[in-house]
């Protein structure tokens, strides 16, 4: 059935007026928020902060270990005010759950909280949290780089990477990270399950084996079937298909692993990016000039009736662009409707080829 591919705007911190306006005028159906600055505290009385969005009240004294579900309610609620449908929150601040990353001293009580968050999200109706196991997170060896017409673009370049100091003061090794993966995907998916969100794993960007000594365990088709299909399998545990990490593995292993999860009904949704080269070495690009054939992988999920979210991602920074890319987002997510309703249509009337 065509139209289930639902196309959203992504990567917003503040779900402000002008940002909803904005996505409300492209014509997505939704929104994916990445990490809002919440502040876990419940906005409770029917007055004071009418007209004031959750960002701009007092902040609380120290901040927040876990997310509000009233907070949570009035932000979806918000966003459905302007048309748009809350479809995922992606990353909890990485301070809600370093000890769970690192086997920290906080690990326990971090926890917990965790599953309080998930708790809060379930309560509040949304129904995906997006999540990514990298405890020394994303790196870029530049932020300097240049696409056509002089977009900046970030790269990455191992053997720069490859200098680095350790991140933690000591090695974290590939067998520690899957035990510490493991304590927490068995303590918060049955939460998750209980609740009815969905935990959607993003890959270890760069996909390398290490960086400042911690093992990066989600970098190829075996982690994650590790994780998803033998550790942690439930329909609500998926992932966050992030298409310009994987290209980082090499094109090929991109589409094997998009059609392995696609088909199996494991992607909750996409980050729809391209990238120059792969691992070693790799730059971000715009859609049309990547290594990734972005036709057919639209192909793919029209073929597979896949039924999720595209958001933009990482977008090349146009000139006089804004801080959130408007420019650059403007372009990606016409980009993606445009590709998606033309092979929508292309398969409804059977055109051949299509
Ligand atoms: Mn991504």
């Amino acid at each position: 059935m065509p139209g289930r591919i639902r196309i959203a705007a992504g990567s917003i911190r503040e779900a402000d007026d002008e940002t909803l306006t904005f996505a409300a005028q492209l014509g997505v159906s939704g929104v994916i928020l990445n990490t809002p600055p919440l502040t876990g505290e419940a906005p409770y009385g029917s007055m004071q902060s009418l007209g004031t969005a959750y960002w701009r009240r007092p902040g609380p004294a120290s901040p927040p270990v876990k997310w509000d579900f009233l907070e949570l309610l009035h932000l979806r609620k918000r966003i459905e005010s302007h048309g748009l449908r809350l479809e995922a929150i992606e990353n909890v601040p990485i301070h809600f759950y370093e000890d769970c990353l690192t086997g920290g001293p906080r690990r326990d009580e971090q926890l917990r909280n965790y599953c309080d968050t998930i708790r809060a999200l379930g309560a509040a109706g949304i129904p995906v949290l997006g999540y990514h196991w990298m405890a020394n997170r994303v790196w870029r060896t530049s932020k300097d780089e240049r696409t056509r017409g002089g977009a900046g673009v970030s790269s990455f370049d191992l053997d720069l990477a490859a200098r680095a100091p350790l991140t933690f003061g000591r090695e974290i090794d590939e067998v520690e990270v899957w035990s510490h993966y493991t304590r927490f995907i068995e303590t918060v998916l049955p939460v998750a399950e209980a609740e009815g969100v969905t935990l959607a794993l993003h890959p270890d960007d760069p996909p390398v084996p290490s960086l400042g000594g911690v093992a990066r365990v989600f970098r190829d088709l075996a982690g994650f079937r590790r994780a998803l299909e033998i550790i942690a399998p439930s329909p609500r545990h998926k992932l966050d298909f992030c298409m310009g990490t994987w290209a980082e593995m090499g094109v090929e292993t991109m589409m094997a692993g998009l059609r392995h999860f696609v088909a199996a009904g494991k992607v909750a949704y996409i980050h729809f990016r391209n990238v120059q080269g792969c691992v070693p070495r790799f730059r971000e690009a715009f859609l049309d000039e990547g290594d990734v054939d972005v036709v057919a992988v639209i192909r793919l999920l029209v073929e597979n009736d896949f039924d999720g979210v595209l958001i933009d991602d990482h977008v090349p920074h146009m000139v006089n662009d804004t801080v959130w890319m408007h420019r650059g987002r403007a372009y990606a997510t016409g980009y993606m409707k445009g590709l998606v309703h033309a092979v929508e249509a292309l398969r409804t009337s059977g055109t051949p080829g299509a």
